[in-house]
């Protein structure tokens, strides 16, 4: 089955009780069994549920996974993937990530012993000098948020194959219609499917995807024993989401385009990062990983202009000044008081997320609007 089948039917079959073409929301906790043990494969709904099942076949359909796994939101998945470890091993993380990963790996999971080395991953050989016996996994954004930068995801599974180091992938900024990391030798891929895979800004939710037998039977473990899961509802939202996913994510792309070859010729402008361009660092990697280049994109205004890029925020009409990405909507944000306020400024300023950085979620909204909204709030 094709992608854009997939995102349909993958892993979907009608409901046995009355021929339900889409899922039925099972709001239940709990199963009716005839004698202890006695039930229909359900016994209480932290455990398993059949809507959320019905989603969790849909994410492992979708990334090409034997194994599909749905949380509360993205970071309860991305604890899930952390507690795998124990105290004393150590993780290779990339430096330009999420704000509230970073938070969940240095102030939770350092305080049980995991040690994490936050490196530029622009060059996958510059991860081997990180590389001892205690290192257990190897954490990858890309594209990364916010400065999109992009990492050749199979010279990094090379690399964590080569020392018997799992490799995790934070696939929320390039979704799978546009990479697939699992394919390229990643051992775990993550979502907040609060993005796009949702794609409404009407969910919170969080996805793991994998091949592994063994790796999967202990984050169902770890998903059951600490309970952060979805709800029913939420789940039924999403699944509906990831049906238009391919239909969204190309207009999403056609419309990141356009916004950023807009930006990059107007005056007020210095930077703008989005992975389209031939001379993004990583162009040729982002070219022949991913199938296009996505919705999201960041820049700066002419002399790190942290006034001139608070007022450009407020001034914009469709682009909705909010935290997320990945909706329908346009969205902007400022990163360094909003989703990377939890990184020190000396970390951010280095990786490039300065205070005049302004991020943007392109939605699926008119180009004509966007750009004139951009024009007008610019001017
Ligand atoms: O918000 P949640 O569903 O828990 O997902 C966390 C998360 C994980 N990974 C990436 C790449 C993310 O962007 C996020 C959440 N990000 C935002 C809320 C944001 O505005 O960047």
């Amino acid at each position: 089955m094709k992608f854009n089948t997939k995102t349909i039917h993958g892993g979907q079959k009608h409901d046995p009780a009355y021929g339900a073409v889409m899922p039925p929301i099972y709001q239940t906790s709990t199963y009716a069994q005839s004698t202890p043990g006695g039930h229909k494969g359900f016994e209480y709904s932290r455990t398993h549920n059949p809507t959320r099942k019905a989603l969790e076949n849909a994410f492992a359909s979708i990334e090409n996974a034997k194994y599909g796994l749905a949380f509360g939101s993205g970071l309860a998945a991305i604890d899930a993937v952390i507690k795998l470890l124990s105290p004393g091993d150590e993780v290779i993380s990339t430096n330009d990530l999420y704000g509230g990963t970073y938070r969940l790996f240095t102030k939770v999971f350092e305080k049980f012993g995991i040690k994490f080395h936050f490196i530029g991953m622009d060059n996958a050989a510059n991860i081997e000098a990180y590389i001892n016996e205690k290192t257990k996994l190897i954490w990858v954004e890309t594209p990364t948020n916010p400065m999109l930068n992009i990492i050749d995801i199979k010279a990094v599974a090379n690399v964590a194959q080569k020392h018997d180091v799992l490799l995790a992938v934070d696939n929320t900024f390039a979704t799978p219609y546009l990479q697939q990391p699992l394919d390229l030798g990643a051992d775990i891929v993550m979502h907040s499917a609060t993005k796009y895979l949702g794609g409404h800004s009407d969910v919170v939710m969080g996805a793991l995807m994998l091949n592994n037998d063994d790796i999967a039977k202990k984050l169902h473990f770890i998903q059951n024993a600490s309970g952060a899961i979805c709800g029913p509802q939420d789940s039924f939202l999403v699944l509906r989401g990831i049906k238009t996913l391919h239909v969204r994510m190309q207009r999403h792309c056609e419309n990141g385009k356009a916004v950023a070859e807009f930006l990059m010729k107007h005056p007020k402008i210095e930077n703008v990062y989005w992975p389209g361009f031939e001379n993004h660092p990583n162009h040729e990697v982002a070219r022949s990983q991913m199938k296009d280049f996505g919705g999201m994109l960041s820049f700066t205004t002419k002399g790190n202009d942290y006034e001139a890029s608070i007022k450009i925020v407020e001034k914009l009409k469709i682009f909705t000044l909010a935290e997320s990405l990945g909706g329908v909507e346009s969205l902007s944000g400022h990163p360094a008081s909003m989703t990377h306020a939890s990184i020190p400024k000396e970390e951010r300023e280095k990786i490039g997320v300065v205070d005049s950085l302004i991020r943007l979620s392109v939605g699926i909204e008119d180009e004509d609007d966007l750009i004139n909204d951009l024009k007008q709030a610019l001017g």
